[in-house]
C-alpha cells in the first residue's frame, strides 16, 4: 500500500475534511453489508424490504428484518475504521463525518458530531404522524400503534422517503466546502448520498476512496485504496501523525 505525499501533506495542514461512510465500515463489525456476496441481506433485496410499500405489504415481515438487524448490531463492537474517524474529529478542527449507516458504531466509537443520513435504527417512530416512538416494545405479530391510529416503524429513511433535511442540507454544505473528502466502504449507488463526493470534487476536493472492491465513483477518485477500512484508515492517520510530529515519513510515500 502506498499513499501519496498530497493526501499526507492535506491531512497535516488540517484542511476542510468530510468523511462520508457507508455499509462497508460496518463491515469488520460483523455487521452485513447491503450489497455484495456475502451481505447477508444478499437473501433479501433491501429495496423489496427498505420501502414503505413493503411495510405496507407485510409489516410483519419488515419488522423480523429489523428486530434481527437491531439483534446483530446490538451484539457488534465498533473496529478500527469507526475508532479512526473518531480520531480524526478529534485532532482535525474542521472534520465532518456523515454516514448512511443507521447502526450507531460511529458514535460508540466515540465520534460526537455525526451526520445519519438515513436514520438510526434504535429509534422508532409512527408511520403516520411521525412522533418519537422510541420505549414501545414491537410484537412483530401485533404491532404497536401511536396514539393517531398509526403503525410503529423504524426511524430510518426508506427508498421514495426524504432524507431529514437539516442533515443533508448540512452534509451538501461542507461537502461543498471540503478541501479533502473521504469516500469509505460506500457502493455509492443510493441517492443523494452518491452525489456528496461529486459534490465535493466539483467544488476542488481532493477526493479519495477506500473500499475493497471499485464503484462508481471510482474513475472521479484522485486517490483509492483498495482494501478495507479498518485497516487502511489506521495505516493513513498513523502514517500522517507520524509526519505530522517526526517531519519525516516512516512509510514510504509516493509524489501525488
Ligand atoms: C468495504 C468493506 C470493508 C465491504 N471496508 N469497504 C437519483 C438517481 C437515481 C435514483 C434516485 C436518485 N435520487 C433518488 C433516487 C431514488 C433512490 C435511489 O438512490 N435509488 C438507487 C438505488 C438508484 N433514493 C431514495 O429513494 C432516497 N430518497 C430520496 O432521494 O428522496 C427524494 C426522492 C423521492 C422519490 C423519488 C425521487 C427522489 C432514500 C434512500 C434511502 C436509502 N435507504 C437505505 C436503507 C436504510 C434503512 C436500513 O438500514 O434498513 O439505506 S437502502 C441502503 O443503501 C441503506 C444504505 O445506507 C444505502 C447505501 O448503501 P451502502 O452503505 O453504500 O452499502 P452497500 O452494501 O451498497 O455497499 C457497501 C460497500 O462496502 C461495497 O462497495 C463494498 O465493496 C464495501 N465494503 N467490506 C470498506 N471492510
Ligand atoms: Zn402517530
Amino acid at each position: 500500500m502506498s499513499i501519496t505525499a498530497k493526501l499526507i501533506e492535506l491531512l497535516r495542514a488540517n484542511v476542510r475534511t468530510v468523511a462520508l461512510t457507508g455499509a462497508g465500515v460496518s463491515a469488520e463489525s460483523g455487521v452485513p453489508t447491503f450489497r455484495g456476496n456475502d451481505g447477508l441481506w444478499s437473501k433479501f433485496d433491501p429495496t423489496e424490504l427498505a420501502s414503505m410499500n413493503a411495510f405496507m405489504r407485510n409489516p410483519k415481515l419488515v419488522w423480523e428484518w429489523y428486530l434481527y438487524r437491531r439483534d446483530v448490531i446490538g451484539k457488534a463492537e465498533p473496529n478500527m475504521g469507526h475508532e479512526t474517524l473518531a480520531k480524526m474529529e478529534q485532532h482535525l478542527s474542521d472534520f465532518t463525518l456523515v454516514t448512511q449507516n443507521v447502526d450507531n458504531l460511529h458514535r460508540r466509537a466515540g465520534s460526537q458530531n455525526v451526520i445519519e443520513l438515513h436514520g438510526n435504527i434504535q429509534r422508532n417512530k409512527c408511520r403516520q404522524c411521525g412522533s418519537p416512538m422510541d420505549q414501545v416494545e414491537i410484537d412483530p405479530d401485533n404491532i404497536p400503534r401511536c396514539s393517531c391510529g398509526g403503525q410503529i416503524r423504524p426511524d430510518v429513511v426508506w427508498f421514495g422517503e426524504l432524507l431529514p433535511e437539516e442533515a443533508l442540507v448540512t452534509a451538501i454544505k461542507m461537502a461543498e466546502k471540503s478541501a479533502l473528502f473521504l469516500s469509505i466502504g460506500t457502493s455509492a449507488l443510493v441517492y443523494p448520498a452518491a452525489d456528496l463526493p461529486l459534490i465535493a470534487k466539483n467544488n476542488g476536493a481532493y477526493l479519495v476512496e477506500i473500499n475493497p472492491e471499485p464503484t462508481g465513483l471510482t474513475p472521479y477518485a484522485d486517490e483509492v485504496f483498495h482494501g478495507k477500512s479498518g485497516e487502511i484508515l489506521p495505516i493513513i492517520w498513523q502514517v500522517a501523525m507520524e509526519e505530522a510530529s517526526s517531519g519525516e515519513a516512516s512509510l514510504k510515500t509516493n509524489e501525488a
